[in-house]
């Protein structure tokens, strides 16, 4: 891969977004990649969560850039045709990234601006460095956020601050993302990876296939009126309860000692 790297230790996949040239701008390249390393994770039964993280810069600062957005290099001359190949290019590794069976985490470590914010937003988690920025600069560019971001933002921070981002194209400070919850939590950036990781070791304590399972009750859900969602979530709660981890879960509480999960 010529713009992303895989690291994979203790169940936790790490992948870096490596253009330094470009501020780890997406362009069709990465985002090919990234969708093959998704695919590959997604069959690995050795990553239970995947944290997404920008490389280093030029001069080699590794908190300057998460991912500065699409590449613009690449856009400029594309016609209504092209950008929108380029957009379902982008949807499949981040719909990827919101619905595979592992936990996703954006260590955001700098700049996450257009695609760069909407990329992060299709993770599950977002832990910011303190020095992170966010904004959706597309309308300054004559177009619109095209990797989901109108739709992602307003899930996320609802619509009428999704509405003052998108359309002033201001930049925000990671606490600020904070503040709005447009992040889970904000650290100081030379402690970014230890505490994203920390959280990804913390959630593959618990049983990885309820985790998985909440996950997708979560996400298709969220879109379903309450009867219907509450119904399917009563489903998938039935299916967790044909699984050793329940039966040893629940035991080991009765009997006062630590659970022995399995992870089904
Ligand atoms: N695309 C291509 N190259 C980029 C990008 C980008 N998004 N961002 C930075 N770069 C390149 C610069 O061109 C520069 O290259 P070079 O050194 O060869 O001149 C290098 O990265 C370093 O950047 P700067 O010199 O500009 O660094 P600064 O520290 O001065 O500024 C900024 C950093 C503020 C991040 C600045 O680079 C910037 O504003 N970048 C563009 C940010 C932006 O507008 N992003 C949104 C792009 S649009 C988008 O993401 C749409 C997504 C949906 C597309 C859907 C299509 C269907």
């Amino acid at each position: 891969m010529n713009n992303l790297k895989l690291d994979v230790a203790d169940q936790i996949a790490v992948l870096t977004i490596n253009r330094p040239g470009a501020l780890n701008a997406l362009n069709s390249e990465t985002l090919d990649e990234l969708n093959a390393a998704l695919t590959e994770i997604e069959a690995r039964d050795d990553v239970k969560v995947v944290i997404l993280t920008g490389g280093p810069d030029k001069k080699d600062n590794p908190y300057k850039s998460f991912v500065a957005g699409a590449d613009i290099a690449e856009m400029v001359n594309f016609s209504a045709a092209e950008a929108r190949a380029f957009g379902m290019r982008a949807a499949e590794p981040f719909f990827k990234l919101m619905n595979m069976r592992q936990v996703t985490i954006a260590a955001v470590n700098g700049f996450a601006l257009g695609g760069g914010c909407e990329i992060a937003m299709a993770c599950d988690i977002r832990i910011a460095a303190e020095n992170a920025t966010f904004a959706q600069p597309e309308t300054g560019l004559g177009i619109i956020p095209g990797f989901g971001g109108t739709q992602r933002l307003a899930r996320l921070v609802g619509m009428g601050r999704a509405k003052e981002l998108i359309f002033t194209c201001d930049n925000i400070d990671a606490a600020e993302a904070y503040r709005i919850g447009l992040v889970n939590k904000v650290v100081a950036k030379e402690e970014l990876m230890d505490t994203a990781k920390k959280m990804a070791s913390k959630i593959i304590s618990k049983g990885s296939y309820a985790v998985s399972i909440a996950k997708a009750a979560i996400n298709n859900g969220y879109d379903m009126d309450i009867k219907n969602a509450v119904e399917m979530e009563a489903n998938l709660f039935g299916i967790t309860c044909s699984t050793h981890d329940k039966t040893e879960g629940m035991t080991a509480f009765l009997e006062r000692r630590a659970a022995d999960l399995t992870d089904f």
